[in-house]
């Protein structure tokens, strides 16, 4: 604007100069007036012309001209870009130094009084998660298998639910919800509407097959629980796949609409408020479309499970389901306003499992359950080789996770013995990563009576044992499995009274762990395995923990391989050694007893 008005009093100067110029005093002819009057007209015509077009370009740079927007968007993006970054790391944050407790809903607390957990039963427990210090809690299936937008109402009502996450949430706790997306039940409404005739347009939603003949099944393939994973099914004459149970039919997941399906369930739990979700068998979810007969296992034994008689190359682990996760973490990750995690369960060498890190936030490490019963090894030795294994194979950047509990097994005192149950929780809660604890284990709970022959593993769900009333204080009736009967000694109430019990050592551990950098964020290195102990560092900048577990059945009094000097106890599951600086190549460890050291005045040294 400044540099146009400039330019255009200078050529009305310069007009001034050429018309008032004393040097034209001499009269003018008329011809000479006329001409003049041409030439003072054109050129007021031009200066208007280029005042007008001036004008408008100034205008339209200003309207088109992109840096002006530009510069008043930056601040803008920059300020969006920090938030979602934030976002991002709050995420990972909470991760990093997370621990993730599994609450089995049917098991947890019985607020009805009908044998059965429910969701105000753990609504009313709240407290409880916040005390311990966990900071999601993941709740196996608590909808309807009918209709996955429904409750299942032995749990409770939406009601209950949309409580139970608002008050979670107020307390600054997680909830991520699991959901089964290989397959349904067989009373779902698609099911029965896809195996009522071969022509209806729900017949795609599962994976129907004729026979090479009459009573003959597509193929060889057989079901984890050992069967033929084909049930013939009268009114089509056709069969049906189920991976798992006959209950349990294999959703077609090639199918657009079932994926369709899935997703508008994911984002109606998202709506509820739910923080993410735990996808079960991930691996199963899709078979080899040519349908051919599996290979026999030439390594079968007659006491293995009957599943693995076969190598299950086109039923388990494709790349085509992997590549399906993805695609729900893609979902998931484009919905608005959350940041919803999704985990996976995943089982196999590590170097198949860490695969699904490129696909999923969390794979779940079921290691430390699945991969210490190597033959030939002590449980020292093997749970050194697991750790090991698996934070080579974790993807640079991910967040490794440790799980010791589960509902589909043992329980962790039944699987390494009963002495190790302290030690299991120190090593988790002291490993890089996040924790996930499998309600009950806090307070070292054991395996249950086994009531259900098709079901072992119900003897890892018995009730919660919260004190030494009758039912442990679960229900007020009879629960739907009995309690454990070690639960006048193993119980939160009993345990809470004692300051070296499991329960009083892992809240310790938590506390220690939320003040640690070194444990959240450490660099871990090995500096002794023996038969009995595994020995590592935890180290972050100035910070260092040495980490001393005796696994053994008896107790060590031996020298760390690789360190020397001295360090001061800050845990130690027995407790007579906190506050004592000591010699780290001098400390005697009962069996199942862990210590944790800090460096203290006197350094140690690596060798
Ligand atoms: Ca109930
Ligand atoms: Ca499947």
């Amino acid at each position: 604007m400044t540099n146009e008005v400039e330019f255009s009093s200078l050529t009305k100067d310069d007009a001034k100069i050429t018309f008032e110029d004393p040097s034209h005093i001499s009269k003018p002819s008329d011809e000479e007036i006329a001409q003049h009057r041409k030439t003072r007209l054109a050129l007021v015509v031009v200066f208007a012309a280029i005042v007008i077009v001036m004008v408008v370009a100034a205008v339209i740079i200003i309207i088109v001209a992109p840096k002006c927007d530009k510069k008043e968007e930056v601040p803008e993006e920059k300020k969006s870009d920090e938030t979602l970054k934030n976002e991002t790391l709050k995420q990972d944050e909470w991760l990093k130094h997370g621990i993730i407790y599994q609450v089995y809903p049917r098991s947890f607390k019985d607020s009805s009084g009908d044998g059965n957990g429910d969701l105000k039963g753990i609504l009313n427990k709240m407290d409880y998660f916040t005390e311990l210090g966990v900071q999601a809690v993941w709740l196996n299936p608590i909808y309807d298998m009918k209709n996955y937008t429904v409750i299942d109402s032995m749990f409770g009502t939406m009601e209950d639910f949309d409580k139970f996450i608002k008050e979670a949430h107020e307390k600054g706790i997680k909830v991520i919800m699991g959901f089964v997306p290989n397959h349904s039940s067989n009373e779902h409404p698609w099911f029965l509407k896809s195996k009522k005739d071969d022509k209806n347009s729900y017949r795609d939603y599962y994976i129907w097959k004729g026979g090479p003949a009459k009573n003959e099944t597509p193929n060889n393939w057989i079901s984890v629980f050992g069967g033929s994973a084909w049930t013939f099914d009268n009114a089509t004459k056709q069969f049906y796949l189920h991976q798992f149970s006959k209950e349990q039919p294999d959703l077609n997941l090639r199918n657009e609409k079932v994926k369709k399906e899935l997703q508008d369930v994911l984002k109606f739990w998202l709506a509820k408020g739910v923080d993410g979700f735990n996808f079960d068998a991930v691996q199963f979810l899709i078979e080899n479309e040519n349908f051919g007969d599996e290979t026999p296992n030439s390594n079968y034994n007659a006491s293995d499970l009957k599943y693995d008689m076969l190598k299950h190359t086109l039923t388990f682990d494709l790349d085509a389901s992997r590549a399906l996760v993805k695609e729900f973490q893609d979902f998931l990750n484009k919905q608005n306003g959350s940041l919803p995690i999704l985990f996976t369960e995943v089982e196999g060498p590590y170097d198949k499992t860490s695969k699904y890190y490129e696909v999923s936030d969390i794979p779940f490490n079921f290691g430390l359950i699945t991969k210490l019963n190597e033959q030939g090894m002590t449980l020292a030795q093997r749970i050194n080789k697991t750790v090991m294994e698996y934070l080579a194979s974790i993807p640079k950047g991910k967040i490794p996770n440790w799980v010791t509990g589960h509902d589909d097994h043992e329980r962790v005192g039944n699987r390494v013995g009963k002495e190790k149950r302290h030690a299991m929780n120190v090593l988790a809660l002291t490993l890089p990563g996040m924790v996930s604890t499998y309600y009950g284990e806090e307070i070292g709970m054991l395996n249950g009576k086994t009531t259900n022959p098709d079901d072992p593993m119900e003897s890892a769900r018995t009730p919660m044992q919260w004190n030494a009333e009758e039912s442990a204080g679960f229900s007020t009736d009879k629960p739907w499995l009995e309690v454990g009967s070690d639960y006048k000694s193993i119980n939160v109430a009993t345990e809470k009274t004692d300051k070296d019990s499991i329960y009083s050592k892992y809240k310790e551990l938590v506390g220690l762990r939320r003040n640690a950098s070194a444990l959240v964020e450490g660099v871990l290195k090995e500096v002794h395995t023996d038969l009995e102990v595994f020995s590592f560092i935890r180290s972050h900048e100035n910070q260092h923990f040495l980490i001393i577990i005796n696994f053994g059945d008896k107790s060590w009094n031996g020298d760390l391989d690789k360190i020397s000097g001295r360090g001061m106890v800050v845990f130690d599951t027995e407790s007579n050694m906190v506050g004592q600086e000591v010699d780290v190549n001098k400390i005697k460890l009962n069996s199942g007893q862990a210590v944790v050291l800090k460096n203290g005045k006197n350094k140690w040294h690596l060798q």
